[in-house]
């Protein structure tokens, strides 16, 4: 049966990867799950999961993020009860291409920034009025090792990490006073997840990148985000920059075999 008490997570891109992971560690601890992504299948296959295996409250928004009248239609579907977030998880994004400045192609720089910028805006928008109403709320952002440092490559990726690192700090000064907590995680490389196939476009080849070192995997920051969200109330972690063991920094890896 449903839990009355039971506190509600919005994730946003839990058709895979991190936010598939979060979305199932949460429901599987009783939270109320909202679930967003571009496709619909995935979507609601992992909505009656939770319902039937974890007996909490589901919904799935189909929705690209990047369309802002999509994104408002979509949240003004919810019943307002729904519409009461207690966490949010800004998880949606992506990397496209791996080129350097000059050969860069514009439409992977505008997905990137739409997504993971624009896209993030769009949805902070929606659900934090009513956060500041209640009074209480905590908002977590995906940030990236990309986004404290760049690399070769990491170019406008990097750049969009870098202005998540600035709302994450520009919306706690906002919010704070409201009694909001604004968090973020910054992890280095994560497997099981679609990050590395979707950047490099569907080229196995150039998207086997985990094959030679230990990378954290998307229930590894699953778990970081829900000891994230789980602490007294007077207590906000702001940043948690994570990488696995072989991974010392955003470029050097220790690739002499997993360990
Ligand atoms: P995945 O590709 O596995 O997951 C990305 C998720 O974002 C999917 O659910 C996808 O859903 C959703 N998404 C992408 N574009 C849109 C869009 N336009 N509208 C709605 N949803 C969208 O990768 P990860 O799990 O790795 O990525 C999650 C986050 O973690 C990203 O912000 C990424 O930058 C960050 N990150 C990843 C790291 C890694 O090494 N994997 C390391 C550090 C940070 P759908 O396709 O159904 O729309
Ligand atoms: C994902 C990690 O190193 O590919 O944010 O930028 S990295």
């Amino acid at each position: 049966m449903n839990n009355p008490l039971a506190k509600t997570v919005l994730i946003t891109g839990a058709t895979s990867g991190i936010g598939k992971a979060t979305a199932t560690l949460f429901a599987k601890r009783g939270y109320n799950v909202i679930i967003t992504g571009r496709r619909l299948e995935k979507l609601e296959a992992l909505k009656q999961k939770f319902k039937k295996k974890y007996a909490v409250k589901a919904r799935a928004l189909c929705f690209d993020i990047r369309d802002k009248d999509a994104t408002k239609k979509a949240w003004n579907s919810l019943e307002p009860h729904l519409q009461k977030i207690d966490i949010l998880i800004n998880n949606a994004g992506l990397a496209k291409g791996f080129a350097p400045i000059h050969k860069g192609k514009l439409e992977d720089w505008e997905q990137m920034i739409d997504t993971n910028i624009k896209g993030l805006l769009y949805i902070t928008r929606l659900v934090s009025p009513k956060m500041v109403k209640a009074k209480k709320g905590h908002i977590i952002n995906i940030c990236s090792t990309a986004g404290h440092g760049v690399y070769l490559n990491g170019n406008v990726y990097s750049a969009t990490k870098f202005a998540v690192d600035a709302l994450t700090q520009s919306m706690r000064l906002d919010l704070h006073k409201h009694g909001i907590r604004v968090g973020q995680i910054s992890p280095g490389h994560v497997e099981e997840t679609e990050f590395a196939k979707v950047r490099f476009s569907g080229d196995e080849k150039k998207a086997a990148i985990y094959n030679d070192f230990n990378p954290l995997t998307s229930r590894d920051v699953a778990d970081i985000i829900f000891f994230m969200t789980t602490r007294k109330s007077h207590v906000n972690i702001q940043d948690l920059l994570v990488m696995g063991t072989q991974q010392a920094s955003a470029s050097i890896i220790d690739r002499s075999g997993r360990k």
